[in-house]
């Protein structure tokens, strides 16, 4: 005992100096963990000196405290904060104005974007949510966060909870296992394009050193008219629908005024900023003028650093970086543009999506910098290397065919089909109400992909077919990271599995399916519950680009302990639904995102 206090002691003497005075810890090979998961090692702990010779600071990002850093793996450990973190959000219909035209919007806690989720890591969050709406229900979703035995408090109506009825309320219970950037918003049908987002931050340890955090800044395309009208008409229409705008921050002018969205940057210093496309349908592509990125991670995954002058951003995904506020103080102009027309749909002001980065000390004028000229297209960033290495083993992979038709009814009612079959839930009977009944009869159109053994790679490829629109489509799976085996653009997967890439493939939760082609899946059957995987462009999701994995079935109950929150949720939206005049449109999944 005293010999390891000794030890301990003696090694923070040692070694905290050197690391404090590291400008970063660089991630070499030598201190990634050599384990691999599932595999022999997977209850193996390297010792890095960060979990305990130092503490979390400017100069030392990647500490954390107690037994925790930037190389602990996220899946296998976490630190027991003790703390719970509450906030209260209530939803209310009304109008915004974001670009100056003002519209019906859903405001949470009357702002727009919703108010941040700010925790540590380890903490347990307690978020009750009131919904004040009239004439819709709600369910909020915690986009990333795993919720590991806590299937009933990820939000998804239909699957893991009825919608929360108008006047009542939900508390969402769970812990942040994981730490970095992410986002929450509605589930409901298309509703979190009116207005129901807002962003999460779990703070945590970075491979990379900054000495300012800016929180988060969230792009949304933008539409002048409500989501439900929108969608109603995209449920029959030949090509998407074209956005009126794009939104930085809440932000962005427009030709009823608005105007551009602000960011303080201290001159000399390095700041942290989290980008999250919070949209709806376009990919974004993002450059700060005469300030290139160094990208330190992608979704709630930390990577090797790695620098550049733009990054893509698919609907739901997440990169944190750096920005070194080293040149002339001054104004600068963050510029977006989408990826395209043909491939996510047009967006009626991309010439003009810009904000602005100003230094302490300049004047208040437009930025009068130049940019580079943006990249266009759908794809993904593909520079991301895991922090923490995972090697997968190579096995096949099941298919999933992603298919298309608008000619099921005669009005042109256009669904896509994932094997066959739209997915469309059952407000008042989610999946987990079939749990407690016993019953594995699922109707054709809950979409269900049985999971059985727990610990187990799980492989799937989703392909699509020629009766698809070739489109990309930014695949999200709840409850889970899946690992990025392989994707190609326009093609057929050829099923050689010695091709796949199975050393520290890329990890995340949302990634691009491209038009055309495939996209190669692996995760850990870690997690008993019912958990979405869906395209998270609402319009999509909403004509049935979702499925949902059921996994470990029989051990659900046992793990995600007390449902009499889902049971009183269900007797109320019942109620509601019986009574409702309507509002569903025929053909909509009853899924965003
Ligand atoms: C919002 O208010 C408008 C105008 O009163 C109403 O038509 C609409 O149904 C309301 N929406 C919801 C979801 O309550
Ligand atoms: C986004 O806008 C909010 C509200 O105006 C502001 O507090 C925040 O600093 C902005 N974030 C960034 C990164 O500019
Ligand atoms: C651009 O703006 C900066 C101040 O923000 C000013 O010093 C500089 O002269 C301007 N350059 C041009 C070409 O107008
Ligand atoms: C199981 O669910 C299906 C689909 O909702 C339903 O038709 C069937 O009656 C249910 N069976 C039992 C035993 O509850
Ligand atoms: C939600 O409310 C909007 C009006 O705000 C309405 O157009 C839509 O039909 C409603 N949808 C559902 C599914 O309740
Ligand atoms: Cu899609």
């Amino acid at each position: 005992m005293f010999y390891s206090i000794a030890r301990t002691v003696g090694f923070v003497a040692l070694l905290c100096p050197t690391v404090l005075s590291a400008a970063v810890p660089a991630p070499p090979e030598a201190l990634n963990v050599p384990w691999k998961r599932g595999g022999i090692f997977s209850n193996f702990h390297h010792y890095d000196e960060r979990d305990y010779g130092c503490s979390h600071g400017p100069k030392t990002r990647s500490c954390w405290n107690n037994g925790f850093s930037i190389s602990t793996d996220m899946d296998e450990k976490w630190p027991n904060t003790g703390k719970v973190v509450t906030y209260e959000l209530e939803i209310t219909n009304t109008t915004g104005s974001p670009d100056g035209l003002s519209r019906p919007m859903f405001l949470i806690n009357g702002q727009y974007p919703g108010p941040t989720i700010v925790a540590d890591w380890g903490d347990t969050l307690s978020i009750t949510v009131k919904n004040s709406l009239a004439n819709n229900g709600t369910s909020i979703h915690w986009h990333g966060l795993r919720q590991l035995g806590t299937n009933q408090m990820d939000g998804t109506n239909g699957i893991t909870e009825c919608p929360i009825a108008p006047g009542q309320s939900k508390t969402y219970t769970f812990k942040a296992t994981q730490y970095g950037t992410s986002w929450y918003h509605s589930h409901y049908s298309v509703q979190y394009a009116d207005g129901i987002v807002g962003g999460i931050i779990i703070r945590g340890p970075s491979t990379s050193n900054y000495d300012i955090d800016l929180g988060i800044l969230p792009f949304t395309d933008w539409f002048h008219v409500p989501s439900f009208t929108v969608n109603a008409a995209a449920l029959h229409a030949k090509g998407p629908p074209i956005a009126d705008n794009l939104l930085i921050n809440g932000s962005m002018t427009s030709a009823s005024g608005g105007k551009y969205a602000v960011t303080n940057l201290t001159p000399g210093k390095k700041h942290l900023l989290r980008l999250i496309n919070t949209g709806v349908n376009n990919y974004i592509h993002v450059s700060l003028d005469g300030h290139p990125f160094t990208v330190i991670a992608a979704d709630f995954v930390p990577i090797v650093p790695y620098t550049t002058d733009s990054l893509v951003i698919a609907v739901g995904q997440r990169y944190e970086v750096i920005i070194d506020a080293n040149k002339p103080v001054g104004n600068y102009w963050l510029r977006v543009g989408t990826g395209g027309g043909k491939c996510d749909g047009p967006n009626a002001n991309s010439a003009n999506i810009k904000s602005i980065f100003h230094y302490d000390g300049a004047n208040s004028a437009n930025p009068n910098s130049t940019g580079i000229t943006l990249p266009t297209g759908c794809y993904d960033e593909t520079n991301i290397v895991p922090y923490v290495k995972t090697t997968v083993p190579q096995k096949l992979p099941k298919k999933i065919e992603l298919g298309f038709t608008n000619t099921a009814t005669s009005d042109g009612l256009v669904q896509w089909l994932v094997d066959s079959s739209m997915m469309q839930v059952d407000f008042t009977k989610p999946t987990l109400q079939y749990i407690l009944d016993g019953n594995d009869t699922f109707n054709v159109a809950e979409n269900v992909y049985i999971v059985g053994e727990a610990h187990q790679w799980q492989y799937w490829v989703i392909q699509q077919t020629n009766t698809a629109p070739p489109l990309p489509h930014p695949i999200h799976l709840h409850g889970h990271d899946f690992y990025v085996l392989d994707h190609a653009e326009n093609t057929q997967w050829t099923g050689d599995i010695s091709k796949l890439k199975m050393e520290n493939p890329i990890r995340r939760d949302t990634a691009t399916l491209p038009a055309g082609g495939y996209l190669v899946l692996a995760f850990e059957s870690d997690n008993p519950g019912a958990w979405l995987m869906h395209c998270h462009i609402p319009f999509h999701v909403s004509a049935g680009l979702a499925l949902q994995f059921l996994e470990r079935k029989s051990e659900i109950l046992n793990t995600i302990g007390d449902l009499s929150g889902f049971k009183d949720g269900c007797k109320t939206w019942t109620a509601f639904q019986e009574g409702f005049p309507g509002g569903f449109h025929i053909g909509d999944s009853g899924l965003k995102v």
